[in-house]
């Protein structure tokens, strides 16, 4: 798209750098093609010739200046890579502004650094305002929802993505607070108050320390808040995705189990935390494998308490609480049973019978130990229509113990989301209508990748289509309204690699399919996969790493990434005996029996097939489980739960924050434009970019047209009065300033014009403009 008459003396062009992705140069002669070349002034003093013998082969041209730091990107005229990172860091270094409109996106990124812009006056200075008279905020995107909503009484959506650490869950807590205030009344009423106090709570059991976050979420969350017809919250329910549940049980060097644990732990002193038998969080097991007990200006006992006021604030009384805490720190002692190999070949375990943990455990759980002890070691199996009591060997017992204590935190984190939904039910009105408050893990990559990244990558994949689509509709319906004449935009669409995913015979499928088999495996769920996606129909999509035949090759829209397939199928089946669940069933104590009488989402239909129960297969299968049906795997209900969030998003009107992460070492302001320009590419900046400057990105009402080019439109004509005649004059004057047709194009109420011609436009400004300088001055020397 170079415009060549554009690369002229003093214009400045951008020029890839190892360092700093961009530096932009200053043209030193203007360019003639037959020179193959372009003389160029950097930064640093130097100067060089770039090579240059095509005009396709010309550096990308920087913006005009009355462009630099405009607070929409797509309202530059170069719309690209180098333009979007430059106006970015601008205006985040240069102006501390954190917010920038993308479009429709509202791009926003982590100052790492208490901003004085989320007080009860900021609030109210955006409440009630058009979002386009506004500097961007998160406060300006939630009044959008809201006035939106109250409007057109039309359900709403706030979708916040962007990676780990990169400011979601804060930017989804302000949008709470602004909607739970300019929807309150003049006091706060407890509807707000119990709204925002589900935030606390779900942190502690639902956030946890790791290396890239201190805070961060472990699951995904949509909480909608219903709100009556004139505007006043009623009421809210939230629905979440796929708990990380892996971490109750293990955490990686210098990470953190959930926050919740290490609040009790710090607690224990407490009178009424001494029943709980806790020590300090350096003794179990499941909280210290990361090494790294604290986190710095953080106080967990002090959490500990806020976690308690919002249990009390959403109705939750005392001594349930405690009974949630009880069975917290019983998995805590759960973790420290100790479970020996014992028998030949140690084919079998068994606990000492004066196992403190265990006896603390059974105690708290109000179940029977020494029936626990024998459970935890042997499992039920049925062998020709028998049920059979097999012992267990070591490994495999500390397995189910492991898979135990996630089972019951899974249940614990399920129950308590269960409980506040009932409290932040509207009691008596029908909300009119709901803002919904996206909050889910954003696409990530490790050294390692296992199942966890593949499901949140997954999602980040369906998410980025469903933006996609939404982007593009909305532009086509813009140039509908303008009634453009013009041809559809192509656009690649990421359905292959969801196909690929989802789809028959796709990644998911196949791994159901392996995990029904009774000798199924990671290593034949690799082999099916490269059968299927490599060989025989290789996949644009996949691909296998030459070195390995356990790991897979994923394209997604972000970025590469390499998965490993061990434990895919087991953390796909995520089962677990059913003789230490049915001890826990029978429990004294009320929450413990509540928690497991309503099977797990998961376990809903938990069957497994008759054949798969035999010893060779490997998993944790329920002696109970005999029916020839299937437990609904994590992959499958996953998949559901992704396409029912995708039909609760397409039906309501979206709005988009992206979240970046500046640096990787949490500091206030430094901006490093290799970290902030792959999560350009990855979350879809870059991409609703070129979306834009595919079709007519810059546009402008035919009155601001005027305004700013009349010295071009009327050459010294009197200015018209009305709409029509100014219309008029850009109409005629335009095919004279830019020849090319294809370059603009009329609408209704607006003139669009192709990337660039802003530029364009500027420069003929600006020639104009010193031209009439010139013949003032002679004149007022006489020469005319
Ligand atoms: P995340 O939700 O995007 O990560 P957070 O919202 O937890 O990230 O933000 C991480 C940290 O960045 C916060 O704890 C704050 O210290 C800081 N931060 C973020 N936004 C702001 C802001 N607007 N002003 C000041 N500090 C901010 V994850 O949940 O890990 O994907 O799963
Ligand atoms: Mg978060």
């Amino acid at each position: 798209m170079a415009t060549v008459e554009l690369y002229t003396k003093g214009a400045t062009v951008w020029i890839p750098d190892p360092d700093a992705v961009w530096v932009s140069a200053q043209i030193l002669e203007t360019y003639r093609a037959e020179d193959q070349h372009l003389l160029l002034l950097l930064n640093d003093g130097r100067e060089v010739r770039l090579p240059a013998a095509a005009p396709s082969e010309l550096p990308l041209l920087g913006n005009p200046a009355i462009l630099e730091g405009a607070n929409d990107l797509t309202a530059l005229s170069f719309l690209h890579e180098p333009a979007v990172l430059h106006n970015l860091r601008v205006r985040f270094l240069d102006y501390s502004s954190i917010y920038t409109y993308c479009g429709i996106v509202l791009v926003a990124i982590n100052p790492y650094d208490q901003l004085p812009v989320y007080g009860k006056e900021v609030i109210d200075a955006y409440s009630g305002q058009d979002m386009t008279d506004m500097e961007p905020h998160i406060f300006s995107v939630a009044e959008e929802a809201y006035r939106t909503m109250t409007r057109e009484e039309e359900n709403q959506s706030i979708i916040i993505s962007g990676e780990s650490g990169s400011g979601k869950t804060v930017s989804a807590k302000f949008t709470m607070r602004y909607l739970a205030v300019v929807g309150g009344a003049s006091e706060q009423t407890s509807v707000e108050e119990r709204v925002l106090a589900s935030n606390p709570i779900m942190e502690s059991i639902g956030n946890a320390k790791t290396t890239r976050n201190d805070n961060s979420s472990r699951f995904g969350k949509y909480i909608e808040i219903g709100f009556g017809v004139t505007g006043e919250m009623l009421g809210a329910n939230m629905r979440t995705y796929l708990l990380e549940k892996s971490r109750v049980v293990f955490q990686a060097p210098s990470e953190r189990n959930y926050h919740v644990f290490y609040q009790l732990c710090a607690s224990r002193a407490l009178p009424e935390m001494r029943a709980l038998r806790l020590d300090s969080a350096e003794q179990f097991r499941y909280t210290n494998p990361g090494g790294d007990m604290e986190i710095p200006g953080n106080d967990d006992k002090a959490d500990l308490e806020r976690t308690r006021k919002a249990f009390t604030v959403l109705g939750v009384p005392p001594h349930q609480q405690m009974e949630l805490f009880t069975i917290l720190s019983a998995v805590l002692h759960l973790g420290n049973v100790d479970i020996q190999a014992s028998g030949r070949g140690g084919d079998r375990s068994y606990i000492d019978p004066a196992d403190r943990s265990l006896a603390v455990f059974s105690m708290l759980l109000g179940v029977d130990g020494p029936q626990m002890a024998h459970w935890l070691c042997h499992h039920r199996l049925a062998v020709g229509g028998e049920m059979l009591v097999k012992p267990m060997a070591g490994q495999r017992a500390l397995e189910a113990r492991d898979a135990l204590a996630k089972h019951i935190y899974g249940q614990l984190f399920t129950w308590t989301v269960h409980r506040l939904n009932a409290a932040l039910h509207a009691p008596r009105r029908r909300p009119k209508s709901f803002i919904g408050v996206l909050d889910i893990y954003g696409f990530e990559t490790f050294d390692r990748n296992s199942f966890e990244q593949f499901c949140i990558n997954y999602a980040n994949e369906k998410l980025q289509q469903q933006f996609n689509r939404h982007v593009f509709q909305l532009e086509q319906e813009e140039y509908v309204r303008e009634e453009l004449a013009w041809s559809r935009i192509e656009f690649s669409d990421n359905q292959p690699c969801i196909d690929l995913i989802e789809g028959r015979l796709g990644l998911l499928d196949l791994l159901d399919e392996e995990g029904r088999m009774p000798k199924g495996s990671d290593e034949n769920w690799a082999m099916k996969l490269y059968d299927q996606h490599y060989c025989s129909n290789p996949h644009p999509h996949f691909s296998k790493p030459r070195l390995s035949n356990s790991a897979f090759i994923l394209l997604h829209f972000a970025d590469k990434v390499q998965y490993e397939c061990g434990g895919f199928l087991e953390k796909n089946r995520d089962s677990v005996f059913e003789e230490p669940i049915n001890i826990l069933r029978a429990s004294q104590s009320e929450v413990v029996a509540e928690l497991f009488q309503q099977p797990a989402p998961g376990d809903c239909e938990a069957v497994a097939g008759g054949t798969s129960s035999s010893p060779t297969n490997g998993s944790l299968r329920s002696g109970r489980r005999s029916h020839k049906e299937h437990k609904l795997t994590v992959g499958f209900q996953f998949r559901q739960s992704l396409q029912q969030l995708m039909g609760t998003l397409n039906s309501t009107t979206p709005h988009y924050v992206r979240c970046i992460k500046p640096n990787d070492l949490k500091e206030p302001f430094l901006f490093d434009p290799r970290r902030t320009v792959q999560q350009l590419r990855a979350c879809g900046v870059l991409e609703t970019v070129r979306i834009s400057a595919a079709g007519f990105p810059s546009r402008w009402t035919y009155g601001d047209f005027f305004q700013r080019y009349r010295v071009l439109l009327l050459r010294g004509a009197a200015p018209p009065r009305d709409q029509e005649p100014v219309q008029a004059a850009c109409r005629r004057a335009l095919p004279r300033l830019l020849p090319d047709p294809e370059r603009y194009c009329f609408g209704r109420t607006k003139v669009f014009f192709r990337a660039g011609q802003v530029a364009v436009m500027e420069r003929l400004r600006a020639e104009r403009l010193r031209g009439a300088a010139v013949e003032v001055q002679r004149r007022a020397r006489g020469w005319l």
